[in-house]
């Protein structure tokens, strides 16, 4: 090993040794998106997708929630937990598909279609959530949808999980925003074509923000907790991964038997990537950054937050 990997390597275990520590001295959890960074993974109490980790938010008994993941993330576990602090280690990871949607626009649109219910995805800020209906995530988005008496509804804000959405519940009228996930967009059928050519045994698995003509190529289409799902109950051997990079680290380790690929190098999420083990440490030492909701839209927020836990039931996410 060279010097300078060897010094990074012990830079890092005296981070994990001093994380440990501030962690049990302050009674913290960190929760840990399944985009992060394979470093922060490893440290994770907890590790899943935003449905996953808002109900390990609600159950923990810490005092302290160190959000590793983007700012609508550790927002959703501060609207559920008023009254415990949250941390989000880097203040500027954020999603620029929440940030294609604000609320005087969705204001607008209620108004153009005042029959429609309003479905918000996760990935939106607590003030557009304060003025949907219900959230869904990409695990729950087509049960949240058929779950909705109002024949139309109003998706916001990923056009492509909602062209999904409507092709799954034909029966309702989705109105679409025009907002994407800046990464998901960037896998094109083109990629998707030269990865099975190169590894034919394999099934393409993707994520429903996708492009539909990516989807269009799909054997199976299903957020990051239904792809852990998938891969470990199918009988393929070898798949082939249409999502955030940060994915491969757990399925690799969770199906040691199996092998995945990513069909391009550019599905990474620059906001994701920033958490790093220097500032979940800094985050615990000086208790920052702390993420706080105005109490008048944290109460519509959570209304709209766990109408969706309560649809999905308590324990058993779906696909
Ligand atoms: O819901 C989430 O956590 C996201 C952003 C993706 C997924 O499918 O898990």
């Amino acid at each position: 090993m060279i010097d300078r990997e060897r010094t990074e390597n012990l830079y890092k275990e005296d981070l994990r040794k001093k994380i440990k520590k501030l962690k049990e001295k302050k009674n913290a959890v960190i929760i840990v998106h399944n985009y992060q960074r394979d470093e922060i993974q490893e440290i994770a109490d907890y590790l899943g997708d935003s449905l996953e980790l808002a109900r390990a938010a609600v159950d923990t008994t810490a005092d302290i929630i160190v959000f590793c993941g983007v700012h609508f993330m550790a927002e959703s576990a501060s609207i559920l937990n008023p009254s415990k602090m949250v941390l989000l280690p880097v203040k500027e990871a954020g999603c620029p598909l929440a940030d294609m949607i604000t609320v005087q626009k969705l204001r607008q649109k209620k108004q153009e279609f005042p029959d429609a219910a309003v479905v918000c995805y996760v990935n939106s800020s607590a003030e557009v959530k304060a003025e949907s209906d219900v959230s869904c995530t990409s695990s729950n988005a087509i049960e949240v949808v058929r779950s909705i008496k109002n024949k139309r509804i109003i998706f916001v804000p990923d056009k492509n999980l909602g062209m999904y959405v409507q092709k799954e519940v034909p029966e309702k009228k989705i109105i679409l925003w025009e907002g994407f996930c800046s990464t998901h967009i960037r896998l094109t059928e083109e990629d998707v074509i030269t990865a099975k050519n190169n590894w034919p045994k394999a099934e393409f698995i993707a994520h429903p923000e996708c492009d539909p003509l990516v989807l269009k190529l799909a054997d199976h289409v299903c957020s990051t907790a239904g792809m852990f799902r998938y891969s470990k109950t199918s009988n393929t051997k070898e798949f082939i991964i249409g999502t955030e990079s940060g994915m491969l680290y757990r399925l690799k380790r969770e199906n040691p038997g199996k092998k995945f690929y990513m069909p391009t190098t550019h599905l990474v999420c620059a906001n994701m990537k920033l958490t790093t083990l220097g500032w979940v440490a800094h985050s615990l030492e000086n208790l920052v950054y702390e993420v706080k909701v105005p109490d008048d839209v944290r109460e519509k927020a959570r209304v709209t937050l766990e109408r969706m836990l309560s649809i999905t039931g308590k324990n058993k996410p779906k696909t």
